[in-house]
């Protein structure tokens, strides 16, 4: 056994011991008064980031796109986007993170372009244009799939012909089974590479690999249709491919988004020994509030904690975990496994970041999270940004399906806009000095880095805590009472070394076998032998 290799048998890796935060760069923070944040308001707030002790910023897509999705529909791989300034902006903006002793990566969307990138609009010309074979075209509609955002996955263009979107149609899928076309994914990651990005964090990178044979959906898995689209024939074999050609020829981290992938499957993404991705996003955890029908259903803690248990068990030493309960995607943490009340926002956000930087896996936090963010209140179809509520709101309301009641109801708990307002830096605001592109939460006024920086203290103490301990990067994880309905306890093991945390995720006091040994870290002054509301603490025992 080397240096090199933890005593429970481990391979030690940077992005194993790397703390990551990710900015949605649209609602960051905006530094020409336009109303869009942009990059060099990243540069602006930089220290503000720096001063977490994080080591790798996430970058959300900052290229240029028609933001049909935000910028999940890229238009052109190798423009920053117009709204988030130049090239030279980004350059600048690697360099300061560099600077600061940080790491940056970005987004790579590959799975899909927009419809206005010039692959596509070539394309779509004729039959017999060269990139026709660049999308995924049938002179018939092939089978029932359905886009993740609602609707047909088929679109029937000018030609005649339909071409596949597992999204929105304004987001083509690429063919990936054409050679040229994953020449130019890879062509576009060196482009970025070469200038010193750290690595990708991928999205959908499982639906690349298309069954081309086209069988309709299975019955059951017509509500959750990418379980299909997570496993085509031929993922594995692109991973790899991208793996040998471009990855393992720079020092990068790469997390899949595994939207669709199974507990099962998982190693087969990131075995290190298959030599395909990192790490991946598990969505077990953050669809816990789902149920079948991808609506909101009440969830206990129990169900909760025994994710962790599962995904643990179900990699080995060669795998490694990510650990996120909040992104782009996903509504407020506070509001959604915490309580966002007056009198209990700030505890359980203290909380939810002690879980984060506790627990085995990279951490990923989003941005506003350390200041404690909660949801909206939405009362209007009109105070929505997102096409996925766009969509929701014709096929459940529109179509006379849901009431009005039941679709806020709904949406207020599972919108994406929640993540997606702009910061409040201020009690004013303090995003912009123009017009946000989408209004700040009405509540900014009290909620805000300002009035939240005991949290985000916080989050720099357990992030300092973790960088000082293997044991809470490394150690073995153990759940010590997983039936208890509200206490999440676990142990965290390496070698002689061990910590315990015990978390009371709710309202009321709780009581629990408490060890005598101090506390290291906690998020109350005292320590009773009961555990207050929402009280985390993490013991070191002698
Ligand atoms: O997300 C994949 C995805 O399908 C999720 O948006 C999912 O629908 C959502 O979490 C439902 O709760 C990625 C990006 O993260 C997302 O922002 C993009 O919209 C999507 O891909 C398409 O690129
Ligand atoms: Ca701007």
């Amino acid at each position: 056994m080397t240096d090199d290799v933890t005593p429970n048998g481990y391979a030690k890796r940077w992005w194993k011991a790397a703390v990551v935060y990710q900015v949605y760069p649209r609602s960051f923070y905006d530094s020409n008064g336009d109303g869009i944040g942009d990059l060099r308001g990243i540069i602006e707030k930089l220290d503000h980031i720096k001063g977490l002790g994080v080591d790798v910023i996430w970058l959300s897509p900052h290229f240029d796109s028609p933001n049909a999705d935000n910028g999940y529909d890229i238009r052109d791989y190798r423009k920053v986007g117009a709204e988030f300034g130049t090239m030279q902006d980004f350059d600048d903006l690697l360099a300061a993170i560099k600077a600061a002793g940080m790491k940056l990566i970005i987004d790579l969307v590959v799975n899909h372009t927009s419809d206005e990138h010039q692959w596509f609009v070539e394309s779509r010309t004729s039959r017999d244009n060269p990139k026709r074979d660049y999308y995924i075209w049938s002179d018939h509609k092939p089978n029932d799939w359905t886009s993740i955002f609602g609707g047909p996955a088929w679109t029937k263009d000018a030609s005649g012909d339909w071409y596949l979107h597992l999204f929105d149609p304004k987001q083509p899928d690429l063919n990936w089974d054409n050679p040229a076309v994953r020449e130019g994914v890879y062509d576009l990651m060196r482009f970025w590479l070469d200038k010193g990005v750290d690595g990708f964090r991928m999205d959908v990178i499982p639906f690349i690999s298309k069954d081309k044979a086209f069988p309709n959906l299975p019955d059951d898995l017509r509500a959750k249709p990418q379980y299909v689209y997570a496993n085509g024939p031929k993922v594995h074999d692109y991973l790899h491919e991208m793996n040998r050609e471009v990855l393992s020829q720079y020092d990068v981290m790469t997390v899949g988004e595994a939207f669709g992938v199974t507990l099962e499957d998982t190693p087969k993404l990131i075995d290190e020994r298959r030599q395909e991705l990192n790490m991946i996003f598990q969505f077990a955890a953050v669809e816990v509030d789902r149920g079948p029908d991808g609506r909101w259903k009440p969830w206990t803690l129990p169900e909760f904690k025994a994710v962790f248990t599962r995904q643990d068990k179900a990699l080995d030493r060669h795998c490694w975990p990510t650990f996120f309960l909040s992104n782009h995607d996903n509504p407020r943490i506070v509001s959604r496994f915490g309580d966002d009340s007056p009198q209990w926002r700030e505890k359980s956000a203290m909380l939810l970041a002690t879980l984060t930087l506790t627990m085995k896996g990279t951490p990923f936090i989003y941005q506003g999270d350390e200041m404690g963010l909660t949801n909206r209140k939405f009362t209007d179809i009109a105070q929505f940004n997102d096409l996925w509520t766009k969509n929701a709101w014709e096929e459940e309301v529109v179509s006379g399906q849901w009431s009005t009641e039941a679709f806020f109801a709904n949406q207020n708990r599972v919108s994406r806009d929640h993540a997606r307002m702009p910061l409040p830096w201020t009690p004013e605001g303090g995003f912009t000095t123009g017009t946000p592109w989408f209004a700040l939460n009405p509540n900014h006024g009290a909620i805000n880095a300002e009035s939240g920086r005991a949290i985000y203290d916080h989050y720099a103490r357990l992030i300092a805590l973790r960088h000082a301990e293997p044991a809470l990067v490394y150690g073995d994880y153990e759940d010590i009472a997983p039936d208890h309905p509200q206490i999440f306890a676990y142990r965290r093991t390496l070698g002689e070394s061990a910590f315990l945390v015990v978390l009371n995720f709710s309202s009321q006091p709780a009581a629990f076998a408490l060890p005598e040994t101090p506390v290291r870290l906690g998020n109350y002054d005292s320590t009773s032998t009961d555990l207050r509301a929402w009280e985390a603490r993490i013991y070191r025992p002698g």
